[in-house]
Order: structure tokens, then C-alpha cells, then sequence
């Protein structure tokens, strides 16, 4: 059963990712895109262990972790589509996601930018609640990072700090950059680390059950717990082209994206049938909420979110 509900979200995120990729050279989508492709798996495991009343906060590619966090697609397209029933009201596009109900606080382009909030989350938690930010490897280059670590640590936050490591930061892989083995930081501020292997982090039931014996410590005040995801991305930093066909990474990465497909991974631990029944009903959902979503009013032109929201 949670093999077939870590299949569903897999599915559903890249199924809602594909369709951005068909919709967006219409021009409909006025903002950047960051896709979640090729990196599934570690939103839709984590978030499994995460409920409504535990805070969580994202980077500029964070469609995944809206939906995993429980999102609508409507809210997401719409949001993308600058219409007023968009997850933060058409204003913020695909890098300022926000579903309260669901406990997702917001997500953030300025690189780094969500780990200190994230602290100042898990300050205000209350056991057995806890706070969560996924973020990329990218933010490991930034003080913050270091800041944030070491003073969940001092006050053993009940935080959950998930690194997405594609190894690149637009274009720059992590060998250019100071720090390539990001949990190796986390363990110089006594931070509880747990590594996960591309074969494991991109297997959303295996992340599952890796992650899985780590919750109660965290949940119980044993302090903040570092889970370093190698994993990679299958398009571009930016958009939908396919970066590593135009020579912008070496080839081998498309290697990496086709071997550890997480949809296959994934649904390796289900049957066939099970599957294909999944796909059709993730198809339709995603149809029907991008048709809908669509049909949403669009902002009124030059009005600006501070006039609508207090006006
Ligand atoms: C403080 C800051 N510096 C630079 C940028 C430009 N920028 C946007 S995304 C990005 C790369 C981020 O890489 P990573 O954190 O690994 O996330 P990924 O895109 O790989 O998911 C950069 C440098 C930014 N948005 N904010
Ligand atoms: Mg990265």
C-alpha cells in the first residue's frame, strides 16, 4: 500500500511537470520554470513523514515538494498561469509557492535563502511537530548554511534539513565548487546525517524505508537530522530544454537520468497493472486540474499584490 501511494506521487509530479513542459513554449506561463524531473522520489518520500502541522519551506524548484506537501495541481498551474486562484494568488509563479493548509510556509529563489527561516520554523514548534527545508547542493556554497547547521545543532531544532545533491549549481558541478559531500559539513556541527545513494534517493520506497527509523529521534527532541540525496536533474536548470543534448553538461549525465528514472524505480515495487492504473488516473487528475485551472481569472493587469491583498 505505501509503495502504490509513493508510485501515485511520483507519478502525479512528473505527470504535472510534463504537462508544463507541453504547455510552456505557448507562452502561457510568464514565469521561469524549475522542474523536478529526474529528482521525484526524495519530495514525494520525505514528505510522507510530514504532516499539515509541520512547516515546511523550498527552493526555486520546489513543485514537487508543493505537491508531495499535499498541494492542489489547480493551485500550482493556476499559480504558474497568473491566475488569482493560484497557490499564492497568481503573484509569486513557480518560485513562491505557498499552501498554508498544508503546512508548506513558502519557498524561495534567493539560494540558501530558506535554511535560516527554516531555523526560526523549528524554534517555534512545539514537540512533537517538526520543521522541514528541502534545498539543493547549491546552498551548501552559502554562509547560511553553515549558520543555519550550527545553530539547529546548538539548540537540537526539531529540523529536518533535506539536500537535493545533483552535484549542480546551474552549470557548475559541485568538483568546481567548495563543497562536494555537503553531510560532511552537517557532521562537523554534530548534526545526525544520513546519506542516500542516487539508487536510493531516486527509489522513493527505498528513501522511504532508509529514512524511516530516523523519525522518532527527530520527533522526540534528539535534534536536527541531515539527509544528503544524490539525485539528478533530467532538463535544464531553467526551462524545459534538454541541457545535456545542447553540450551545457557532459553526456554521461543523461546516462545518469535514464538509469535512475525514479517513476521506474519506483514503480518497480508494484505490478504492472497496479501501475498502469495509477498512470491513467494521474493522467486524468492532471488534465482535468490544468483545464480547470485555466478557466481561472487572470490578475488584473498592473494591479500589484500589496493593492490586492490590502487594499
Ligand atoms: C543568493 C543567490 N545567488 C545566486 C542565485 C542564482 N541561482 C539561482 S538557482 C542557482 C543554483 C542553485 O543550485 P542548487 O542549490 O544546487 O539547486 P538546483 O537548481 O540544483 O536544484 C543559482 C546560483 C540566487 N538565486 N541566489
Ligand atoms: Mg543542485
Amino acid at each position: 500500500m505505501k509503495a502504490q501511494e509513493l508510485y501515485r506521487m511520483v507519478s502525479l509530479i512528473r505527470r504535472v511537470e510534463l504537462k508544463i513542459v507541453e504547455v510552456y513554449p505557448g507562452d502561457v506561463m510568464q514565469c521561469p520554470v524549475h522542474l523536478s524531473i529526474g529528482q521525484e522520489a526524495i519530495a514525494a518520500a520525505v514528505c510522507r513523514f510530514l504532516g499539515k502541522n509541520d512547516p515546511s519551506i523550498g527552493t526555486h524548484r520546489s513543485h514537487a515538494l508543493y505537491l508531495a506537501k499535499g498541494g492542489s495541481p489547480v493551485g500550482l498551474f493556476a499559480e504558474l498561469l497568473g491566475r488569482i486562484n493560484g497557490c499564492s494568488g497568481g503573484y509569486g509563479g513557480s518560485m513562491h509557492l505557498v499552501d498554508l493548509e498544508n503546512g508548506l510556509m513558502g519557498t524561495t529563489s534567493i539560494v540558501g535563502g530558506a535554511l535560516p527561516i527554516s531555523v526560526g520554523m523549528a524554534m517555534g514548534t512545539m514537540r512533537p511537530r517538526i520543521a522541514c527545508v528541502i534545498f539543493g547542493d547549491g546552498a551548501c556554497d552559502e554562509g547560511a548554511f553553515y549558520e543555519s547547521l550550527s545553530f539547529a545543532s546548538l539548540k537540537k531544532l526539531p529540523l529536518l534539513f533535506v539536500c537535493e545533491n545533483n552535484r549542480y549549481s546551474v552549470y557548475t558541478h559541485t568538483d568546481q565548487r567548495r563543497c562536494s559531500r555537503p553531510l560532511r559539513i552537517a557532521e562537523a556541527c554534530s548534526v545526525r546525517t544520513l546519506h542516500a545513494p542516487i539508487d536510493a534517493a531516486n527509489d522513493a520506497v527505498t528513501l522511504y524505508g532508509l529514512i524511516e527509523g530516523e523519525m522518532g529521534r527527530l520527533r522526540s527532541g534528539g535534534g536536527p537530522l541531515f539527509i544528503e540525496c544524490d539525485t539528478v536533474r533530467a532538463l535544464d536548470h531553467n526551462g524545459i530544454r534538454d541541457d545535456i543534448a545542447h553540450g551545457w553538461r557532459p553526456a554521461a549525465e543523461a546516462e545518469l537520468v535514464k538509469r535512475y528514472d525514479p517513476l521506474i524505480l519506483t514503480g518497480r515495487h508494484i505490478d504492472r497493472e497496479t501501475r498502469e492504473k495509477i498512470d491513467g488516473e494521474i493522467r486524468d487528475i492532471v488534465e482535468s486540474a490544468y483545464a480547470s485551472a485555466l478557466k481561472s481569472e487572470p490578475l488584473n493587469a498592473g494591479e500589484t499584490a500589496d493593492k490586492a491583498l490590502f487594499p
